[in-house]
């Protein structure tokens, strides 16, 4: 399913390409043992393959559509050109039958994955994501590396996957009650004790939130959505809403100790939550450990003053419609176009909340950092695409579009809230006169 070609130039530079089929067909998915659904599986597998790489890398997916319906892939996270982002604004959707070649060069390292952006609500609640893994050459050492992708099954009472029913889901967002790591409900985890891994989370979910915990114990997140922290940060618990990921350093733990992954509660003003179990985690016999996880990861220059004033307003709000319960809004529009953005020309967008529930905000093809939440300087600097807003709350974010020129989006990740019109798209241009032709070619429509 991968394969890897080495090119050794006369500059004797190495240029990998990560090659990789990827056939999105139907299977059948074994949440637990005896229990089954027809998932939408990248390569009869959900999740699908973990894509690896290197920095520099070519990576290249030849997608084959045997489904029923048009896919299309996201890269989340990837920093590629506009034209391998994988929205509809930006290619046809692959039609059932057709295929589709994916060719990017991966420029960052870190935790990112790929997930179809057709049809979300459907597609990847049925299985349609993935992993995709870019490793530099300066990574902390650690004894084992796993990767973890977190996502909630909505199922109906007769085992098949509920169908998107009404104005609760459209409005709260879908969470189903089957919780699952890497695709099943029964995971177990066996660790060494005194032993330190890097776990890579990925929350693959609709709409739920993950306030992740390993039973109470200490970890250290090393890594957010753009790579590698400066410094290990040392907790208890993590936020991922959708869309988000997270590395830490997990351990030593103790020989005997067993305990669980698991989300605790979190308010994130539409409904109930409680503690979840995700997995467990069995600690067994001592080994050697070969693990350094330095004090000092890497240096994130600041790319913007903490008080930089905003160029932009993007306001995520909500509206009561007769038609469909509830609209989401960007700047007052569903499905907003937003202004375009030049190339070069560093962005201090405030992002707004003034709706009465969470939404986990997306950019993609770039990272930005969070220059303040509520006025306040972040307690670390990071680079993210992924950053969640709390209702009746603002977040200033800066980021810089390099020479990516074309159609880009924004939008929240809560696929049901994004369906529902909270996303907007804009133009990155090298000379404002570009945008008339760019946003003229937009081949997306809405329902
Ligand atoms: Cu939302």
């Amino acid at each position: 399913m991968q394969s890897e070609h080495t090119h050794i130039h006369h500059h004797h530079v190495r240029q990998r390409e990560v090659v990789v089929q990827l056939e999105a067909r139907e299977a059948v998915w074994e949440l637990a043992p005896g229990k089954r659904v027809k998932g939408w599986t990248y390569n009869g597998q959900v999740p699908g393959p973990t894509i690896e790489a290197r920095v520099g890398d070519t990576v290249v997916v030849r997608l084959k559509n045997s489904l029923a319906e048009p896919t299309t892939i996201h890269w989340h996270g990837l920093r590629i050109p506009a034209a391998m982002d994988g929205t509809d604004v930006v290619q046809s959707p692959v039609a059932p039958g057709a295929s589709f070649e994916y060719r990017f060069v991966v420029p960052d390292a870190g935790t990112f994955w790929y997930h179809s952006h057709t049809n979300e609500t459907v597609q990847m609640e049925r299985g349609l994501y993935g992993a995709l893994i870019v490793r530099g050459d300066d990574e902390p050492v650690v004894d084992a590396e796993r990767v973890l992708e977190l996502d909630d099954v909505a199922l109906n009472w007769t085992g098949d996957f509920a169908s998107f029913s009404g104005t609760i889901q459209r409005h709260n967002g879908r969470q189903g009650d089957v919780l699952v790591v890497n695709g099943r409900a029964d995971t177990e985890l066996s660790v060494a004790a005194g032993q330190t891994e890097r776990w890579r989370f990925v929350n693959a979910s609709s709409a739920r939130y993950v306030l992740l915990s390993l039973g109470g114990r200490s970890f250290s997140m090393i890594g957010g959505t753009g790579g590698l922290l400066e410094a290990p940060v040392k907790t208890t618990s993590a936020l991922l809403p959708p869309g988000d990921r997270v590395d830490i350093a997990a351990g030593p733990f103790a020989e005997g100790d067993t305990f669980d992954i698991e989300s605790l509660p979190y308010n994130r003003h539409a409904g109930r939550t409680k503690r979840n179990r995700f997995a467990t985690v069995r600690v067994g016999a001592a080994k050697a450990s070969r693990a350094s996880i330095p004090e000092r990861l890497r240096t994130i220059a600041p790319i913007a003053a903490a008080n930089a004033t905003p160029t932009r307003r993007v306001v995520l709000g909500e509206k009561l419609s007769l038609r469909h319960g509830m609209d989401f809004l960007i700047n007052g529009e569903s499905h907003h176009t937003d202004k375009p953005v030049m190339v070069g020309e560093l962005q201090i967008w405030e992002v707004a909340n003034t709706s009465h529930m969470d939404h986990p905000f997306h950019l993609h093809g770039f990272f930005f950092q969070v220059l303040s939440e509520n006025g306040t300087p972040p307690a670390y600097r990071s680079w993210e695409d992924t950053i969640n807003v709390p209702p009746k709350s603002s977040v200033v974010i800066a980021w810089l579009p390099d020479d990516r020129p074309g159609m880009w989006m924004y939008h929240c990740h809560i696929l049901e809230h994004h369906a529902a019109g909270m996303m907007a798209n804009f133009a990155v241009v090298r000379a404002p006169e570009d945008a008339a032709g760019m946003q003229a070619g937009m081949g997306h429509c809405h329902t």
